[in-house]
């Protein structure tokens, strides 16, 4: 499976990284096939991240991703899925090793800068969702 998506989120945008973010996605050989940027309703944030309702965290992560812009990009690469996931690093922006996006450009582990489909198969749902295609 070639293709992921990835999500710069509300923290990243709002402190002017998306150009930094971009660039360092394509410096390690991703294709940005389709972006949009997008303000997420809460009915967007809840029906993507659906699959964390009953976590304790959910109003925190929900609040957070209707904070602010975020942009949304379906990138390609051989392995795309986990390509994406190594270059972001550790959900935790504090734990990610260093030189990746999260600790590069996240915070914590709300916080923390980008999403990205954690397996093909909701990579396919998580583009569709967000694309239609
Ligand atoms: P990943 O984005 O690395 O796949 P998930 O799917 O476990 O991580 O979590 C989805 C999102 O929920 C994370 N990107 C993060 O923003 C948030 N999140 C996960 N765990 C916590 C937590 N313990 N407290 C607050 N937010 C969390």
């Amino acid at each position: 499976m070639k293709n992921t998506l990835a999500i710069i989120k509300p923290d990243a945008m709002k402190k002017g990284y998306k150009d930094d973010i971009r660039n360092e996605i394509k410096k390690n050989g991703f294709i940005i096939v389709e972006e949009k940027t997008l303000h997420m309703t809460n009915t967007h944030a809840e029906g993507f991240y659906a699959i964390h309702k009953d976590k304790p965290f959910f109003g925190e992560l929900i609040e957070f991703m209707t904070s602010h812009e975020s942009h949304i990009m379906k990138l390609e690469k051989e392995n795309a899925v986990i390509e994406w996931r190594n270059l972001m690093g550790a959900t935790d922006s504090k734990k990610a090793e260093p030189g990746t996006i999260r600790a590069t450009y996240g915070t914590d582990i709300s916080m923390n800068a980008t999403h990205g489909s954690d397996s093909d198969e909701n990579a396919q749902i998580e583009i569709k969702y967000f694309f239609h295609d």
